[in-house]
């Protein structure tokens, strides 16, 4: 695989509604995208990362930096026999896996067309139908929130998460079961707490959450496994987990019973396959998380979840949730069931808008 040409774009894309954590509101996205050419075939990858170094430190700028003065200088005009082989040349550079995972992803989605098969398949998926789940951002008002859920479960999806802070928390978990006694329903807190607050998270146990996401530090592991032993609800962990070895150690000490897995966050799909076993082979639950993607992660997204050990519902939604349009043919879309089914095509199976694409870019910059 020769890879004769990248480019770099920044497309600014608003959000259909702005999304807020624990870290912060979104209500427009900055997104970077790599598009790659080799041997007359083109790939996309995408930046994930938010527009601050809130959820981890990249951000647009530092993504563009790393890919334009190490990744692509190290990858252009040389002849790869794997991507695999790229993914390992990546490695002497600590962290930014979302930069990483960008250019990576863009190769697999090289290889799949290269192939003649659907990438979902070339990375080992089995799962022809995914299971979905919505994830919802706080909101001004419980009232509001209860709305936007009773939405979702109309929309069909199979679960739904709450983003919950201090003084957000307890009170709304409560309302919610009130409403919706047998939801699935798990928490996320985007490691809004510590272990101080030990008392009041176990309080969240009479809510019966499927789980909860990343109470503590965004890099901890330790206090994770202290919470757990205190705590019935399952701890899933996200913003902790940067590789397959942060996987085994995290499950190794107790500190989760279940793994969000991001392909941006541990740095592509190589990473994320080696993820995805290390739970498979210890019977950890995982399921794919989200980033507020554009179509080209969100379609790289569904393709992932097609791993054998994705055995709860990610965070993998239609587009039409997030974009008024998205800058992919078709958008993803979730059926009555609340289920996506992936495309049987060659390649990605969601053709990038490229008219589309360039008129929402705001920086460009080509290599090769
Ligand atoms: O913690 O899963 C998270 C969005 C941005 C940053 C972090 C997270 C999220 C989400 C949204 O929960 C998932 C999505 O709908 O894409
Ligand atoms: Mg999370």
């Amino acid at each position: 695989m020769k890879i004769d040409r990248i480019e770099l774009r920044e497309i600014q894309l608003p959000l259909v509604h702005c999304f807020e954590t624990s870290f912060g509101r979104t209500t427009r996205r900055r997104i970077v995208l790599v598009r790659v050419e080799s041997e007359g075939v083109t790939g996309w990858g995408e930046v994930t990362c938010g527009e601050g170094p809130f959820y981890n430190y990249e951000t647009p700028e530092t993504a563009w930096h790393i890919l334009r003065d190490f990744l692509i200088p190290w990858t252009l005009g040389k002849d790869w026999s794997s991507v695999e082989e790229v993914a390992q040349c990546f490695q002497p550079i600590r962290g930014h896996n979302m930069a990483k995972a960008a250019l990576e992803n863009a190769l697999w989605d090289i290889e799949a067309q290269r192939k003649g098969v659907p990438l979902w398949k070339l990375i080992g998926g089995t799962l022809e139908e995914i299971p979905c789940g919505v994830s919802i951002g706080i909101q001004d008002s419980v009232e509001a929130l209860l709305e936007k859920i009773q939405i979702e479960l109309d929309g069909g999806y199979q679960r739904i998460k709450v983003k919950v802070k201090p003084g957000r928390d307890v009170d709304v978990l409560d309302r919610i079961r009130r409403q919706f006694p047998r939801l699935a329903l798990m928490a996320d807190a985007n490691a809004a707490y510590s272990l101080s607050d030990l008392a009041h998270l176990k309080l969240f146990d009479r809510f019966h959450l499927m789980m909860i996401e990343q109470p503590l530090g965004w890099d901890d592991i330790l206090d994770h496994a202290a919470l757990q032993r205190e705590i019935a609800t399952p701890i899933c962990l996200d913003e902790s987990i940067h590789s397959a070895g942060d996987a085994r150690k995290a499950i190794a000490a107790g500190a989760c019973k279940i793994i969000n897995i991001k392909l941006g966050r541990v740095g592509g799909f190589t990473a994320a396959q080696r993820v995805h076993d290390v739970c498979r082979e210890r019977k950890v639950p995982a399921w794919c998380g989200g980033m507020l993607e554009s179509g080209i992660g969100r379609a790289q997204n569904v393709a992932l979840s097609t791993l054998p050990g994705f055995s709860l519902p990610g965070d993998i939604s239609a587009s039409r949730r997030y974009w008024s349009e998205d800058i992919i043919e078709p958008e993803v879309t979730v059926t009555s069931r609340g289920t996506i089914r992936v495309p049987p095509t060659p390649g990605l199976g969601y053709a990038p808008r490229l008219d589309r694409i360039e008129k929402l870019t705001v920086r460009r910059e080509t290599f090769g």
